[in-house]
């Protein structure tokens, strides 16, 4: 989660307001000479009224993090999700209120100070006025930050120092099943911009390194020419993540999907992620008996190079990807590029 709670302008104020009321009524009990006493509740009023907005206003800017200092893939993620210049506009917007509350507040501390009592409540009105003013003028900015606040609240939480691996390929070809297969536990599931199952991420260990396997459904399992800009810049943010493409055929072909378009698939994602593509053939149990499948995929491996063979479902050569996947080096360089789609 990166925003905190955002108050609406009715809360700030009331909050502002009653704090206030508060630290008048200690004023007004308090042992201070009664001829000086309208003035330092007004002063009172003022100041505990400005310094709560101002508070909560300086919570929100501290606890959101400089974009720019984000991860590239969160950069991308929320510019994509919610704008990043709007983002920048909005928190813009509540530094801008923040200065102009601590003018006035200084502003009409001075003027009550300086003027007679009878005039200390008047002065005092017009401050909450203009403080009123202010808040609302931001009234747009806080209710974008609560949008954005809820659009992020399931980012993905991503491990950047483990070697990541993105799997791709059409649905119903197995990349669920082989997730599940390598994979410790469930994976777990985020929101990503353009899939409505999210994205899923697995973790596994192995001689004490870190690895991390993506699955994107909605994304890289379908033909890439087709999509817009902002679809594509939702998949050049995993180019940030991945260190290596993880490939699956179904070799069966009962996904549905020939095997033409399958390679089709594998060509646009070569084209886009200058990343390592490891191959991978799914459902080899199913063509055992089939001799034109066999030599199919004969074929295709002497067209592709270092390909591995298994069945997910089965957990038959499960090992062989995890030994591939060991020797995938970490490379977190992003190379990728929207226009040679
Ligand atoms: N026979 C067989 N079925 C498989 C294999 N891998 C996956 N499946 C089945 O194919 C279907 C789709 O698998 P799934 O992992 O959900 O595919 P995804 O859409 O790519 O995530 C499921 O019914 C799986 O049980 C395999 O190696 N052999
Ligand atoms: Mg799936």
């Amino acid at each position: 989660m990166i925003i905190p709670t955002i108050p609406t302008p009715d809360e700030l104020l009331d909050k502002g307001f009653r704090r206030a009321k508060k630290a008048a009524n200690n004023v007004r009990t308090s042992k201070i000479p009664r001829h000086l006493k309208s003035k330092k509740i007004e002063e009172a009023r003022i100041t505990t009224a400005c310094q709560v907005v101002k508070e909560k206003l300086l919570m929100i800017l501290n606890r959101v993090p400089d974009i720019e200092s984000l991860p590239e893939f969160y950069q991308d993620y929320i510019d994509i999700t919610v704008s990043v210049d709007k983002m920048k506009q909005s928190l813009g917007a509540l530094n801008w209120a923040y200065g102009i509350i601590t003018q006035l507040e200084k502003d009409y501390t001075g003027k009550i100070r300086r003027s007679a009592p009878e005039n200390a409540s008047n002065l005092q009105k017009q401050l909450y006025g203009r403080l009123a003013s202010v808040v609302k003028k931001i009234s747009e900015d806080l209710d974008f930050l609560d949008y954005g606040k809820a659009k992020l609240r399931n980012m993905p939480t991503i491990n950047f120092e483990a070697t990541t691996i993105v799997i791709a390929g059409f649905p119903n070809v197995g990349k669920s099943t082989l997730l599940r297969q390598v994979t410790d536990a469930e994976p777990r599931v985020a929101d990503y911009p353009f899939t409505t199952k999210g994205i899923q991420i697995g973790h596994f260990e192995r001689n004490w390194k870190h690895f991390q396997i993506i699955d994107t459904p909605g994304l890289l399992d379908r033909p890439i020419g087709k999509m817009n800009n902002i679809e594509l810049n939702a998949i050049l943010a995993l180019e940030h993540l991945a260190d290596s493409i993880l490939f699956i055929f179904d070799i069966s072909e009962t996904s549905g999907y020939l095997l033409e378009n399958q390679e089709n698939l594998l060509n646009e994602i070569n084209k886009i992620f200058k990343k390592e593509i490891i191959i991978v053939f799914n459902k080899i149990d199913l063509i055992e008996n089939n001799e034109d499948k066999k030599e199919t995929l004969k074929k295709y491996k002497e067209i592709y190079e270092n390909t591995i063979e298994i069945s997910a479902f089965e957990g038959i050569k499960i090992e062989k990807i995890i030994e591939r996947m060991e020797k995938v080096k970490k490379t977190g360089i992003n190379t990728g590029n929207i226009d040679n789609v």
